[in-house]
């Protein structure tokens, strides 16, 4: 029988993403996805001052919360060739590497886990048995019985309470879930642990830009000075530095805590995070053959050592995998016309040139057009447009981006540790190599990026310290702060791997003001719809072949959405006027 799965929303992602499932004798045969909500962050952009445009963009999502905000600096430093010192680049790569961290921690036990940790079950977890498995996996040091019998009472009360609070409405008991109780548990103790752990971590964020979510960024360089006086903490000066917590300079004492925070990351992803995914990951080994997506891969790239100039300084290179083909990789161009385009035949957009043609991002427009059903409505016009995102596409090519990606593409340019690192995973997990492409794997991507990178943050970190002592406190270069010193028009693209994928943003200037501003962002390549050509995107991809058991608790769909951490607000980051959901405001 054929039945329409309709999700609605899906939960435990940011922002409002609906798929539609189409599905035959059980199995998903069409899937749709649909982002339901628009923004106009673009469209506020034009006018302005390129120095502002961070603080504006960067409010297009608040939770990668930093990626805008050097996306757009970086947009503009490559529009007016504006070098940045040094200690801002090592500063920036510390703070997108905490973000990383923080960001798949918290989406692994926050948003992820509960598809595959039963809440319920952990309550018949018996706490020594509980502890005896922890400390089989790992040398972490709450592992104690009496601390599992803490957290068990903990959530008993929650639940005897009538206390489910988010844990309430999961599809608890689902045939689905495979872990014994014990594991269970450690899972939901790690839960909770993670919470406290990444508000401390996001203090580093706090350091070096005043503030988290939202840091404070300058085009230049890092609005934060470097002092080393040991009694007075120094302020920085200039028009640059314009108050608020990010004007006072990091000290010695900050120096120091930026290095405490590094290492409790370090701890909780090598003794929780990477164990616990090992872990929960062994029972559910037939999802490495659920949720491919396109088969396409790519990355920006990010991290410098040498700057944005230099890509082969790069911790992680650039380029495009075609077809699962690790063999080749193709060079990418940000600013051809026909590298990267956006599409707009599935989406409530028009375009000047007329619905069928993609433009570069140089070009693009942001011309909304609902003309989805009236809510509320049962389907949507899946044959028609059904999405306010768009359809990025690499030379008309539907393309993956993010850890998966990233991590595919370390490993075809041969990164020593991503190479052991996924030997390792295969082996311990006993799944092949076809197991990476999956769900599964997908997942298990994020957890060993989350790694590479906070292994990367130790060398950044001493770096500073070593500019430091050798007299070397440049945070800001101030040469080409005038508009003044400006050419009369010029154009740039800042982009970087934000925690989702490959980021962009395109900046036309014209007389020191935005004359064109474009976001092409992670989600929008994963989450986007079909394009002209018929080609699904990744998600729709990802879930076309996918069983499901009970079209009532479509917990597959959950898992494999999940798998690509959905963030619709950076997808769609195009606000109406009043903040309202589009459905709202356009409705005739
Ligand atoms: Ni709103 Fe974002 C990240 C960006 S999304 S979370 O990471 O850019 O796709
Ligand atoms: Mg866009």
């Amino acid at each position: 029988m054929n039945q329409r799965v309709v999700v609605d929303p899906i939960t435990r992602i940011e922002g409002h993403l609906r798929i539609e499932a189409e599905t035959e004798g059980g199995v998903i045969t069409q899937a749709s996805s649909s982002g339901t909500m628009v923004r106009g962050i673009e469209i506020i952009l034009r006018g302005r001052d390129p120095r502002d445009a961070w603080a504006y963009a960067q409010r297009i999502c608040g939770v990668c919360t930093l990626v805008h905000g050097i996306a757009s600096v970086r947009a503009v430093e490559n529009a007016l060739n504006y070098p940045i010192p040094p200690n801002a680049q090592l500063i920036r790569n510390l703070m997108i590497a905490a973000q990383y961290v923080h960001d798949h921690v918290m989406h692994f036990y926050h948003l992820h886990a509960l598809d595959w940790v039963d809440v319920v079950s952990a309550l018949k977890a018996d706490p020594k048995a509980t502890s005896e498995l922890a400390q089989s996996i790992s040398h972490y040091s709450k592992s104690s019985p009496g601390y599992f019998a803490d957290m068990q009472k903990k959530l008993k009360d929650f639940v005897e309470g009538g206390q489910l609070g988010i844990f309430a409405n999961g599809y608890w008991g689902h045939p689905a879930y495979k872990l014994p109780p014990e594991a269970n548990l450690m899972a939901v103790a790690h839960y909770l642990e993670a919470l406290s752990w990444q508000r401390e971590v996001a203090k580093l964020h706090a350091i070096f830009g005043g503030k988290n979510p939202h840091p404070n960024f300058l085009v230049g360089g890092v609005p934060c000075a470097i002092s080393v006086h040991p009694d007075h903490p120094g302020r920085g000066k200039g028009p640059h530095f314009r108050g608020g917590a990010g004007a006072t300079a990091v000290d010695l004492t900050g120096l120091q805590k930026v290095k405490d925070i590094i290492g409790q990351m370090r701890d909780f992803v090598d003794q929780v995070y990477v164990p616990d995914t090992l872990a929960i990951a062994s029972f559910y080994k037939d999802w490495a053959q659920y949720g491919e997506g396109v088969g396409n891969f790519m990355t920006y790239g990010d991290f410098p050592a040498n700057g944005m100039d230099d890509p082969s300084s790069f911790l992680i290179p650039s380029g495009v995998i075609l077809n699962r083909d690790l063999s080749t990789v193709h060079e990418l161009d940000m600013n051809a016309a026909d590298h990267i385009q956006e599409y707009v035949s599935h989406s409530w957009y028009d375009y000047s040139v007329g619905k069928e043609k993609g433009l570069h991002p140089y070009d693009g427009e942001t011309n909304l057009n609902y003309t989805g059903p009236t809510p509320p409505y049962e389907h949507l016009e899946v044959d028609k447009s059904y999405s306010w995102l768009k359809s990025p596409r690499w030379k008309g090519k539907p393309m993956e981006v993010g850890p998966l990606a990233r991590v595919l593409m370390l490993h075809a340019r041969g990164h020593a540790q991503t190479q052991e690192l996924v030997n390792m995973t295969l082996r311990t997990l006993d799944v092949p190599v076809q197991a990476l492409f999956s769900t599964l794997g997908r997942t298990a991507a994020r957890t060993l990026e989350t790694k590479i990178i906070v292994d990367a943050m130790a060398g950044w970190y001493n770096q500073l310290i070593a500019n430091i002592k050798a007299g070397d406190l440049r945070t800001f270069n101030e040469t080409l702060w005038e508009p003044a010193t400006w050419p009369q028009t010029a154009r740039g693209v800042g982009y970087m791997e934000a925690p989702r994928g490959a980021l962009g943003h395109w900046i036309v200037i014209k007389n020191g003001t935005i004359d064109n501003y474009q976001a092409v962002v992670p989600s929008t390549w994963n989450a986007g719809p079909r394009d002209a050509q018929g080609q699904d995107g990744p998600y729709e991809a990802a879930l076309k072949g996918q069983p499901l058991h009970d079209p009532k608790q479509p917990i597959e769909i959950l898992r494999t959405i999940h798998s690509f951490d959905p963030c619709i607000a950076c997808a769609v980051h195009v606000t109406d006027p009043d903040g309202e959901e589009l459905v709202k405001v356009t409705v005739r």
